[in-house]
């Protein structure tokens, strides 16, 4: 019977990268997020491998969405082994005294609440089976406060505080809890946050080779890899040209 990974944000950048890797390794996917047409794309470049693809489309900010979706599963998704909470976002980088609420509320929203919903779903149906692995996508802004990072930086700190809550309160079930914290990886992430900016997000990477979305695939490959016996608590991953959330070294 093949192992069953759900990834969130499976649309784009890490989720999609990390989606490809697991199915190489065998795992039966559960790909998660708002864009349904790059959900079906990417259950087509899967399909000449020996796994099984399913798509579901919520938002996850949204709990009926979640709640609706997941009734959709048949029962024999539901055993699922690896979960990657990796849909995520930073909205803007804007002083604290002109951040939007609107951009405050989508970050808080999807990085802590969507993660603590759907997390909220899964852990029972591991905890029955006494098996599982959750793998939440956190940040070095997870670690570090940089200017302008303020309430982006302060959700990536609570899914840090989620972790390891989670791993002390799941001890007794034998599920283990990881983490992954990037620097700066090259994905739709800074169109993103500048809003559709693309001039201000290729800045971002101006002079530096940045991490791929398949290095922290990569990465969480190796987590899920690794016997019984072995978690791997977290994995703090930058560029060789960054050295902390404000240290870079750019080539002119
Ligand atoms: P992308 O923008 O490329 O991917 C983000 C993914 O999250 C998309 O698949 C998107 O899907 C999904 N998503 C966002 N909002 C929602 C929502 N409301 N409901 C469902 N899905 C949602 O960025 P990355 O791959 O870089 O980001 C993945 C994670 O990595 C995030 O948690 C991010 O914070 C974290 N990270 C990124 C770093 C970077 O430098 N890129 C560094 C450190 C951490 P869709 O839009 O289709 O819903
Ligand atoms: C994304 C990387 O440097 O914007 O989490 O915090 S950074």
């Amino acid at each position: 019977m093949k192992k069953i990974a759900m990834i969130t944000g499976a649309t784009s950048g890490i989720g999609k990268a990390t989606a490809k890797k697991l199915a190489q390794q065998g795992y039966n996917l559960i790909l998660t997020g708002r864009r349904a047409s790059r959900l079906e794309e990417l259950k087509t470049e899967l399909q000449n491998l020996p796994i099984q693809t399913v798509t579901l489309c919520f938002d996850i900010q949204v709990t009926s969405e979640i709640e609706a979706a997941l009734k959709k599963l048949p029962a024999e998704w539901l055993n699922i082994d690896v979960l990657v909470n990796n849909a995520g976002l930073a909205a803007g980088a804007d002083p604290i005294y002109n951040g939007l609420w609107s951009d405050w509320e989508q970050m808080i929203d999807t990085n802590v609440k969507g993660l603590l919903y759907l997390s909220k779903l899964i852990i029972p149906g591991m905890m029955e089976r006494q098996q599982g692995h959750i793998i939440n996508v956190s940040s070095i802004a997870g670690k570090e406060t940089y200017a302008n990072g303020n309430v982006y930086c302060a959700t990536k700190h609570a899914v840090e505080a989620i972790t390891k809550g989670m791993r002390i309160d799941l001890l007794p079930y034998n599920i283990k809890v990881s983490s992954v914290s990037p620097g700066m990886v090259e994905t739709e992430f800074s169109i993103v946050r500048y809003h559709g900016d693309k001039d201000k997000a290729d800045n971002v990477y101006k002079g530096i080779t940045p991490l791929y979305a398949e290095d922290i695939a990569d990465a969480i490959e190796f987590m899920v890899t690794r016997p019984a016996h072995v978690n791997i608590n977290d994995m703090l991953i930058m560029p060789s040209a960054q050295a902390s959330a404000v240290y870079n070294h750019r080539e002119e």
